[in-house]
């Protein structure tokens, strides 16, 4: 008998939990925007009786599709949930009473909830209740699961991703890296995850593909298209009526795109001269909370928005592939490197995988 009185199944602990209610909370991935994704799971005698996420602002919180599956099994259980349950009415009733309701007697909380209409509230509620609260669990994966929506809650201002191609030799590489906007590739993936992506008009101009999702139904982000200095305005691009995607198009004068424009029904901003923050602020007021700043096409007009974001640290996030390619001539590197290496021998020691690096500005 020594194993009188010790769980026999595989024993799993806390983060164990969370980490499935993170994993629950990204089947919604791009969807739940201006809310942040969540997920739940109901825990008895050592088994998942229920499981749920929130998938979409508007419906019913994860907390809650966890317990309509939990049913009765609810009832002494413990509640995993990767963000603090609410408190407050909002588009729907206060999880916190859902959960108290269904009489778990333990709560465990990934992090505590930033948006202050629920900050703690919902714990304190719990705790008053006589309900065991646990809080801060992988929290750092709590946090990097809603690093965007956590980074608009704070600050009130879009979250903003800058993505671009480099070559080996790090220069911007415009015209490649295409290859990556097919399923599975990294940046299909990113994409779906954003409520925008700002791109140049030169990208139609240069008839690269438009920077969509390639994941079978994947959130779309909306195209911001810049209309700026290397776009004549009689360089009227065509736009591909087949995408299902919003267009939002900045041009800082009247263009003769109007038509091409209307045909796809995309919104048009003159905005005077075009600024990032003005850009940003258009987001905001659209309710689009994350942007990514794609700079393939003509990385001229990107200057003055790079500028500007350097100097206001509009930046958040890079995520930068790097490309096994040489781009143009090999003399930055024979400023840099011993002269006695052989230059020609150099690209073969580049593989053929490409090196993602992703950061974040500080
Ligand atoms: C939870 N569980 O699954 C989510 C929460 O307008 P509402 O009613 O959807 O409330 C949105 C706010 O509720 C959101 O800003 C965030 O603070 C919290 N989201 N809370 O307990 C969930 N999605
Ligand atoms: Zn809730």
């Amino acid at each position: 008998g020594g194993l009188v009185g010790v769980r026999c199944e595989a024993g799993h602990d806390d983060g164990y939990y969370i980490r499935r209610c993170v994993e629950l909370a990204r089947k919604a991935i791009g969807f739940t925007s201006p809310n942040p994704m969540v997920g739940c799971v109901i825990v008895k005698d050592g088994k998942i009786v229920g499981e749920g996420f929130h998938p979409k602002a508007g419906q019913p919180h994860a907390e809650v599709f966890a317990l309509r599956a939990a049913g009765n099994l609810a009832d002494g259980a413990t509640a995993y949930v990767s963000l603090e349950p609410c408190n407050h009415f909002g588009r729907t009733p206060p999880c916190s009473e859902a959960l108290i309701k269904a009489r778990v007697k333990k709560v465990v909380v990934g992090m505590v909830d930033p948006n202050p209409i629920v900050a703690s509230r919902g714990i304190e509620k719990l705790r008053n209740a006589g309900i065991e609260v646990i809080v801060g669990v992988e929290e750092e994966l709590c946090k990097k699961l809603n690093e965007a929506w956590i980074h608009q809650m704070l600050t009130g201002k879009p979250f903003v991703t800058l993505r671009y191609s480099m070559s080996v030799n790090g220069h911007v590489v415009n015209q490649l890296g295409t290859t990556v906007l097919q399923s599975g590739g990294y940046y299909s993936k990113l994409l779906q995850e954003y409520d925008a992506v700002i791109s140049s008009s030169s990208l139609f101009l240069e008839g690269l593909p438009l920077p969509t999702s390639k994941e079978p139904g994947a959130n779309q982000p909306v195209q911001i298209v810049l209309a700026k200095a290397s776009a004549r305005p009689t360089d009227v691009p065509t736009f591909p009526n087949e995408s299902a995607s919003e267009f939002i198009i900045f041009t800082e004068e009247e263009t003769s795109w109007q038509q091409e424009a209307a045909k796809i029904g995309a919104k048009m901003v003159v905005s005077g001269r075009m600024t990032l923050l003005s850009i940003l602020e258009c987001c905001k007021q659209q309710g689009l909370c994350s942007v990514l700043l794609d700079l393939r096409g003509n990385i001229i007009d990107f200057e003055g928005i790079l500028r500007e974001a350097d100097e206001l640290n509009l930046f958040q996030k890079y995520v930068v592939e790097v490309l096994p390619v040489w781009d143009g001539s090999t003399e930055d590197l024979l400023t840099s490197i011993p002269v006695n290496l052989k230059v020609e021998n150099l690209s073969s020691a580049v593989s053929d995988e490409t090196i993602l690096l992703e950061g974040y500005f500080v």
